[in-house]
């Protein structure tokens, strides 16, 4: 592998609010960061793992064995004490199964499925924490998977317009804001995934 390419990583990601995370704090590290887009032949991946691990390897070695490239994926999401940690490694897919209402996006339909299921849920039972895992594969078969964790409150009321998915109800007591009303420095700073990106850049 030539010093050059050893220094490109792809993004295995089709999550824009990801990528407006990751892209950045990459690049300042001195890394060429390509995106999916550029290879449209990797189509929609199977996330089958039942592990944010498992999924964000899933997605790196498919990138990785396409491209050729060393690749990046990272697989997230909430976990709510009062459902178990639920919605979890579903939590981009969790109200799938709920009809939108109109002009609603995903992220809108998933934030009023939980606020529904958590409803009778008083303050002191509505901790939640997001996860990242963050995986990075070489082309040449080395890989490894970090985790980064960022506790919070679930609120019963959206508030910010920052970030994505649920931002607007998770609250950060230290802060004194949603992670959708923190602005984006802010954000990679502390959250779970600044902490994963911190640990994987390590070894790029
Ligand atoms: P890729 O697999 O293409 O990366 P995805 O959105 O399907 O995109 P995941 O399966 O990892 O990714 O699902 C992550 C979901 O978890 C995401 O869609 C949000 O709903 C939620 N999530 C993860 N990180 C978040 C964050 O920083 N803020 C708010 N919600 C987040």
């Amino acid at each position: 592998m030539s010093q050059n390419k050893a220094l490109r990583v792809v993004l295995a990601t089709s999550n824009a609010g990801k990528v407006r995370e990751l892209a950045d704090p990459l690049t300042q590290f001195g890394v060429e960061v390509v995106g999916l887009s550029s290879y449209p032949e990797i189509g929609e991946i199977e996330e089958n793992g039942t592990t944010f691990e498992e999924n964000a390897l899933i997605k790196a070695r498919a990138v990785a064995a396409v491209t050729g490239l060393v690749s990046v994926a990272d697989d997230s999401g909430l976990e709510v004490d009062a459902l178990d940690n639920a919605p979890g490694v579903y939590s981009a897919r969790y109200a799938d199964d709920w009809e939108s209402q109109p002009g609603e996006s995903r992220d809108a339909r998933n934030i009023r499925k939980l606020l529904h299921e958590t409803a009778s849920v008083p303050t002191e039972g509505r901790g939640c924490r997001f996860v990242s895992c963050m995986a990075a594969v070489r082309p040449d078969g080395k890989e490894m998977v970090v985790r980064g964790t960022w506790e919070g409150q679930l609120l019963a009321t959206p508030r910010g317009d920052n970030g994505f998915g649920y931002d607007p109800i998770v609250y950060l007591p230290e802060y004194g804001k949603t992670s959708a009303e923190l602005d984006p420095e802010e954000k990679n700073r502390i959250s779970h995934r600044g902490k994963a990106l911190r640990r994987i850049r390590e070894v790029l």
